[in-house]
């Protein structure tokens, strides 16, 4: 009978835990603590503490990253930083807080120090969000042998001031140097007045004195975006924190100065039943969202110290004051759909039961402890725009494998494919493994953009550990590829071929469901250096263009590697059939480009060769602007210089062009750099503008999302194809933007000095 009722008891706290939709604690394979927030680069990052399973305190050991791009898939990046990164720290690997400056990453921490056997504030630093840290300067950022120096949070003030404040019960400050890793002045306290917190510190209330709040820990400073919000400059900064003793609820306090006077403005998170006594927050905004990052002890088996992060969305006052923000256990909505047509980690998750992760310096992190029954969800899954054909995983085995079942929109929804993994060998002996996928399930559930949860569920012997678990992919029978992570733009994009137009690679944002009539995508036609049947030069350049709400029609085949592509050279025509290409889906009733396309707004633009071919169609009255990079007309001197294969007009040609014009070029360096020259010189019956960046002919294409040629590029396709005001500037009046950008010199033509 008490077998029973136990059973019943773990399998009705387990289901109500996840069948009303939770998605709060948003991490369910180790228990989290003290989240703080980073949105960097088009995705947002969150720091957080590791709360070792069913312990008696905060015996901390390590610190943990998780990110999404969509706010429900997170992937765990593993613990990049631990008590053993600091050679002084032993024990209490507490709250911490990351911000960037010029490019690193500084990662705040406090813990136990065995030099002066207190609490001590520490510095990490790395090149990346994710690691890996190391300690910045080999000892405490700052100790003085006290207890109280916990929970350090960072502001970089727009003058450039950065300021870390911390500490439980007296909250102090320092005024950090540029380097973030060093400070200036005498250590700072905050007058913890009742004026400034709603209460003196919990040690110094009165008997019977009832108050309104109190400063506990865990501070979070803030500043609020004057450009946002009309705030009185007497509330500029915000400090959130951990309030009212234990158990702690979350309220903030306003000031002029990060130093004060402060004055409290009321509870954000009120005291709730959220099974942890703690609570500790952070707040970011992220692609026009507001989110209120905070702990739980609400994972099956969490607690007062096995806590787990959650969020919440909200939205600020019109004062830029916070409103009241509840705990959920349903969490926040996705808002970016998510592509398995990609290497996804399999620490990618927006639910799981039953598994872990871990890491090691071969493969990083992956997912392991995989039991019968186990499984993973990920949320908001876009499978339009490819048909599924073969579901791959990378896994291994030290005993007798199990399966992956694939299923959609439920545990037990209709089987998409099963995979069988075997014995490899060993638990880190990898092999990948592919099963065929049922498209056609996926195809008649899918239309119309709809997006489906996925569950990869995990079956085997009953008892022990099936396998481990790295990645997987859904390939489709067209390829597509996420470049960079889908680009730093608005809309992540995807790589992709499309069936109906061969010998192109497709680059486009993954949802289309923001387009329409009124918001189409503008065309940018692009033709390659060399000729190359494959934009393999320029990907990243192109995928980012296309992340910004473009839909790029490059010339030629989809490059699956960085490697030099191979085949037969490129046709001028191959342009052509890209913009024929764009204005038939548009009118397709049957296409996902259906009236989503801005077929008026086109420009066709290539690197060297394919700025050539560009210049050989320039006459096509379906254009409206023309971008050439790092390439002109050959000139009768020179043309002995050429390749066999590259279209050559005459110079004659230009008198052709009937739009705008801007050639960029890689400045003397660049090979192409007279031809161009020479070209915009001899234009002056349309706006031509010539941009010039010292980088010779190869551009800066295959820097992350295509360095500096893409801002300009972005910036004239804004501009000529969007009609926006801001990105002309960049080109338009005296001191134009781009004269003043480091490192470019530009001319413009006298039609393009008219230009407003
Ligand atoms: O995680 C350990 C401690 O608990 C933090 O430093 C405090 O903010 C509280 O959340």
């Amino acid at each position: 009978m008490k077998r029973i009722f136990l059973f019943f008891i773990f399998h009705f706290s387990f289901f109500t835990f996840h069948f009303v939709g939770a998605q709060n604690p948003f991490v369910q394979t180790w228990c989290t603590s003290d989240p703080a927030p980073m949105a960097h680069d088009g995705r947002m990052y969150v720091y957080t503490g590791h709360d070792e399973d069913g312990a008696d305190f905060f015996w901390m050991q390590e610190w943990r990253v998780y990110s999404t791009v969509d706010m429900v898939n997170w992937t765990d990046h593993g613990s990049p930083l631990a008590l053993e990164s600091f050679s002084w720290a032993d024990d209490r690997a507490w709250a911490a807080q990351t911000v960037e400056r010029d490019g690193k990453f500084y990662w705040y921490i406090c813990a136990h120090s065995k030099l002066s056997n207190g609490m001590a504030i520490g510095v990490a630093v790395s090149d990346s969000p994710t690691g890996p840290f190391k300690d910045a300067i080999g000892k405490p950022l700052f100790e003085n042998g006290s207890w109280d120096h916990i929970d350090p949070t960072v502001l970089i003030d727009d003058d450039g001031q950065a300021w870390l404040m911390w500490g439980n019960p007296q909250c102090y400050y320092l005024k950090l140097n540029r380097d973030m890793i060093s400070y200036s002045g005498e250590l700072g306290r905050l007058d913890m007045t009742e004026e400034a917190f709603g209460g003196p510190i919990m040690s110094k209330r009165e008997k019977g004195k009832k108050y309104k709040d109190s400063y506990v820990e865990g501070p979070w400073l803030r500043k609020v975006d004057t450009s946002k919000f009309k705030v009185p400059s007497s509330k500029v900064y915000q400090l959130l924190y951990a309030a009212g003793g234990v158990p702690e609820h979350i309220s903030y306090s306003t000031a002029p100065t990060p130093t004060g006077p402060w004055t409290y403005a009321g509870e954000i998170m009120p005291l709730c039943d959220t099974k942890s006594f703690t609570n500790h927050c952070g707040v970011a905004d992220y692609k026009g969202h507001s989110y209120f990052f905070y702990h739980t002890g609400k994972l099956p088996h969490g607690g007062g110290f096995g806590r787990s992060v959650a969020v919440e969305e909200f939205q600020y006052n019109p004062d830029g004051s916070f409103p009241t923000i509840m705990p959920t256990d349903e969490g926040v909505k996705p808002i970016a759909t998510f592509s398995p047509y990609q290497k996804v980690q399999a620490e990618t998750m927006a639910f799981s039961r039953g598994v872990k992760t871990e890491q090691n310096d071969e493969i990083g992190v992956y997912v392991t402890d995989i039991h019968n029954g186990d499984y993973i969800k990920l949320q908001n899954v876009q499978f339009e725009g490819n048909t599924p054909k073969q579901f791959a995983a990378r896994v291994a085995s030290g005993l007798r494998g199990g399966r992956i079942e694939v299923r959609i929109d439920s545990l037990k929804g209709a089987l998409l494919a099963r995979l069988e993994v075997p014995g490899t060998g060993g638990w880190e002996k990898w092999q990948t493994i592919s099963a065929t996928m049922d498209n056609e399930i996926v195809n008649s559930k899918s239309s119309n953009g709809k997006c489906h949860d996925l569950y990869l569920v995990f079956t085997g012997r009953k008892g022990p550990k099936l396998f481990n678990f790295d990645w997987w992919q859904i390939e489709g029978a067209q390829k597509s590829l996420v470049v960079e992570d889908g680009g730093t733009g608005d809309y992540k994009a995807i790589m992709k071929e499309e069936a109906t137009l061969e010998a192109h690679t497709v680059f486009v944002p993954q949802d289309l469901s923001a387009f329409n009539e009124k918001t189409p995508l503008p065309v940018l036609v692009w033709g390659n250096g060399a000729c190359t049947n494959s934009p393999w030069e320029h990907f990243k350049f192109l995928n980012e263009i296309a992340s910004h709400g473009y839909l790029v029609l490059a010339t030629g085949y989809i490059p699956v590697e960085e490697k030099p592509y191979q085949g037969p050279m490129s046709t001028t025509e191959q342009q052509i059939e890209s913009i024929d290409w764009a204005i038939s889906q548009n009118a397709d009733p049957s296409s996902p480009y259906y009236n989503k396309i801005d077929v008026k707004n086109i420009c066709v633009a290539g690197m060297s060769c394919g700025g050539l071919q560009s210049l050989y169609n320039c006459a096509d009255p379906r254009i409206k602007t023309l971008m050439i990079c790092n390439s002109g007309l050959f000139k009768n001197s020179n043309r002995a210089q050429a390749v066999g294969g590259m279209p050559m007009p005459e110079k004659s040609k230009l008198k052709e062009i009937h739009t705008p014009i801007i050639y960029i070029l890689g400045g003397k360096e660049d090979i192409a750099y007279e031809n161009g020259m020479d070209d915009f010189h001899l234009i002056n019956h349309v706006p031509a503008f010539a941009a010039n960046y010292p980088v010779g002919h190869g551009g800066t294409y295959r820097q992350p999302h295509g360095g500096e040629f893409t801002v300009v590029a972005l910036g004239w396709l804004d501009w000529q194809l969007k009609g926006d005001k801001q990105a002309a500037k960049m080109f338009t009046g005296k001191d134009c933007l781009l004269s003043k950008r480091e490192g470019w010199t530009i001319e413009k033509n006298k039609k393009m000095k008219n230009e407003k």
